[in-house]
């Protein structure tokens, strides 16, 4: 039988994880079971770290000339805030139109303590790290994607003289990557032990209430996917949505699986390098980056949600409110990790922006795993997206590779 390629295994391991999660209880699911999709977990968090460093500083080192970088960095910024803020107006648009919280009354019982919220200035103040080997071991994303960019740049400064050092990086990476191969082949049964817990615990009576809210969110998902990503990559890069969407199949399925978009970072790495053609230097600098700033997903989940709590206690939010969710939701995006239940923190800050009581997010915190795993796919589908924008516009895409091969 023709070797399955990744895509079909993972879906095979998803399938089956939903099959087993109908069939047998959730004791047995989270005692049997769920340890499989914990080590999955684990393995993707043991490389995170020292994969983006590596790759980051090999790809900042061998870009050459720090103006393309600099380019590369302002395409790249600019088209994460652009998705984001589209990502949102979706969200309040089809909120507008479904009305996921009208004529409904939930109690609302359990008491939401509101997260920390950090001033924006704080969110950029903290992107430098004070201690770049504390970053490291603490697995923070974007102060290590900053280390990362200027032991690069400066490798490249230096020219010979780092020969030694970048040579390092140059072989630390392949160990990298070899251990990503490694345990990506391991995503099938991750994702099986991942799904199976969950579908065991969400039973028909959590998710009935709440309907309307799941839907608005998968749709509106669905519409930012297909009309914002297909039009960029066939414009940009002359990619067939088709083929674009095949290509990335496995890391939206990591991505669906894992809820965090740091988890999916290898899964997003390899699906741009190997089936779409994106060159490593593009690659290690476009998606850490955007594992951690970039969330069209979750933003378009802001809209929906923050409109849903307003409907729901009969608060009439004005155009002026929604601008500012919009708002708000851009640039909490930016300090958000891409971390399973990030999107909770960001919408106690968006609650708080428009005066909406923020026990309103008690009504879905019984559904946030369902919605994580829509928001999380799309949070990295736009990764991806931006990497072959900015791939195909730096001529750094690949064509020989065969994206409907996947
Ligand atoms: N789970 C987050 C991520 O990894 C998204 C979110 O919680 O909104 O992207």
């Amino acid at each position: 039988m023709k070797k399955l390629n990744i895509s079909t295994k993972i879906f095979i391991g998803l399938f089956l994880g939903v099959l087993v999660g109908l069939a047998i209880p959730e004791n047995i699911t989270s005692t049997f079971i769920a340890p499989l999709g914990l080590l999955f977990l684990r393995l993707i968090k043991m490389i995170i770290a020292p994969l983006v460093f590596a790759t980051l500083v090999m790809g900042a080192s061998s870009v050459g000339d720090i103006k393309k970088l600099g380019r590369m960095g302002g395409k790249t910024f600019i088209y994460y805030m652009a998705t984001t803020a589209v990502a949102i107006v979706i969200g309040l648009t089809l909120a507008n139109i479904i009305e996921p919280g009208t004529g409904l009354k939930l109690a609302v019982d359990a008491k939401f303590e509101s997260q920390e919220i950090v001033p924006i200035i704080d969110v950029f103040l903290n992107i430098i790290p004070e201690n770049p080997l504390k970053s490291l071991v603490e697995g923070n994303m974007l102060q290590i994607i900053f280390f990362a960019l200027c032991v690069g740049i400066s490798l490249t400064v230096i020219g010979e003289k780092g020969k030694v050092v970048k040579s390092f990086f140059d072989g630390f990476s392949e160990v990298m990557f070899k251990i990503t191969d490694f345990v990506m082949s391991l995503a099938p049964y991750g994702v099986f032990g991942l799904i199976a817990p969950i579908v065991a615990q969400y039973g028909y009576d959590v998710l009935k209430p709440l309907f309307w809210v799941i839907l608005t969110v998968y749709l509106g998902s669905i519409i930012h996917a297909i009309f914002v990503y297909s039009m960029v990559v066939k414009v940009s890069a002359k990619i067939s949505p088709l083929a674009f969407f095949k290509a990335i199949l496995p890391a939206q399925l990591v991505g669906f699986s894992t809820c965090s978009s740091s988890g999916t970072l290898p899964a997003s790495m390899q699906c741009a390098e190997e089936n779409l053609g994106v060159s490593n230097e593009v690659s290690s600098f476009v998606l850490p980056l955007g594992a951690t700033i970039n969330m069209d997903g979750t933003c378009l989940y802001l809209g929906v949600c923050a409109l849903f709590i307003a409907q729901v206690y009969g608060v009439d939010l004005s155009l002026t409110q929604q601008f500012t969710i919009v708002l708000t939701g851009t640039l909490a995006s930016i300090g958000t990790a891409g971390v399973p239940g990030a999107g909770v923190v960001m919408l106690t800050m968006v609650l708080t922006s428009v005066g909406l009581p923020l026990d309103g997010i008690a009504l879905i915190a019984g559904i946030d795993r369902i919605l994580d795993m829509a928001r999380t796919t799309l949070n990295i589908t736009g990764d991806i997206s931006a990497a072959v924008l900015v791939g195909a516009t730096e001529n750094e895409i690949n064509y020989n590779k065969e994206p409907l091969n996947v």
